[in-house]
């Protein structure tokens, strides 16, 4: 039988050839670090992320998202007559890497609403959605709030909040033990439309209670998220989002003014007519 040979590679192709091979390697890893789209590719490696280093519990503040509110739906947290928020609501609970970028959509596991069925009456009330628009899932299509947060960053958590039921009931947990609405109201920070509290006072009365450093985000001069870190056995740490960051008060300072406001929750008070368009709309779409 024929055999095959093929002939050694000169010195000068070997040498072009390692020259290729080793600035493919070094994109690959300068990619991974900067979370940009092929690095997102190769962080989540086809199904399997590497494994992540810390919890952000990410809260929002409704009397600043509801500012936004013109039309009212029946899904929107804003909008309600009763049961309104009265504190931070939850935005995610999300796995994150120290380097600031983060897992997303890790496994192809699709939110099942039967899941959380016994959980609705916390969901609804403590982590509501506060838009009437759907978000996309991770599947090409969108889906509720919970569903989003669920396939996005839910699925990154796994190894340790395990799946759907118990990713929303840790978070849920974690919400319950921080909760940072009534850190703030001891402090005397409380819902005011005419109040602005100093940035570092708030960040002071969270570094007392829990030893660690949030990071807050700000749109208008008010508070809209504040985010608490949590090492994986959920003990709180400092947030070191960003890689030129020290830590989250340096973050925070970025997107907060020196003096912010916490907006009034019940002051939404959309007008009538704006209320009666939307359930008009909402009943023509049935
Ligand atoms: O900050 C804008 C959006 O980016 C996502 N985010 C941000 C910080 C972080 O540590 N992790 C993270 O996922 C959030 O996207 P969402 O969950 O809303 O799709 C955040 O809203």
């Amino acid at each position: 039988m024929a055999s095959l040979s093929i002939p050694p590679l000169n010195s000068s192709i070997r040498s072009v050839l390692f020259t290729v091979i080793l600035w493919i390697g070094l994109f690959c890893i300068a990619e991974i670090n900067a979370g940009g789209d092929v690095g997102e590719f190769l962080r989540k490696g086809g199904n399997n992320p590497r494994e992540f280093d810390y919890f952000v519990l990410a809260l929002q503040w409704p009397g600043t998202y509801c500012r936004r509110t013109r039309h009212c739906c029946s899904s929107n947290g804003c909008c309600r007559s009763t049961n309104a928020p009265t504190g931070f609501t939850i935005h995610g609970l999300w796995p994150n890497y120290n380097d600031g970028t983060w897992p997303s959509c890790c496994t192809g596991k699709t939110f099942d609403a039967k899941e959380v069925s016994t959980l609705l009456s916390g969901l609804n009330m403590y982590w509501p959605s506060l838009s009437c628009g759907s978000t996309s899932n991770c599947h090409g299509g969108k889906g509720i709030f919970w569903e989003h947060e669920w396939e996005k960053h839910g699925t990154c958590a796994s190894s340790v909040t395990g799946e759907e039921y118990n990713y929303f009931v840790t978070a849920l947990n974690v919400y319950f033990k921080y909760n940072v609405t009534d850190v703030l109201r001891e402090a005397g920070y409380v819902a005011s439309d005419s109040e602005k509290y100093p940035l570092g006072g708030i960040v002071s009365a969270i570094q007392n209670a829990y030893h660690s450093t949030p990071e807050l985000q700000c749109s208008g001069g008010a508070l809209q998220e504040l985010h608490l870190c949590f090492y994986k056995d959920f003990t709180p740490r400092d947030c070191a989002a960003g890689s030129n960051t020290t830590n989250g008060f340096v973050n925070s300072k970025k997107s907060c003014p020196k003096y912010i406001s916490l907006p009034e929750i019940a002051s939404l008070k959309l007008g009538k007519a704006e209320t009666e368009v939307s359930q008009s709309t909402l009943l023509s779409s049935i």
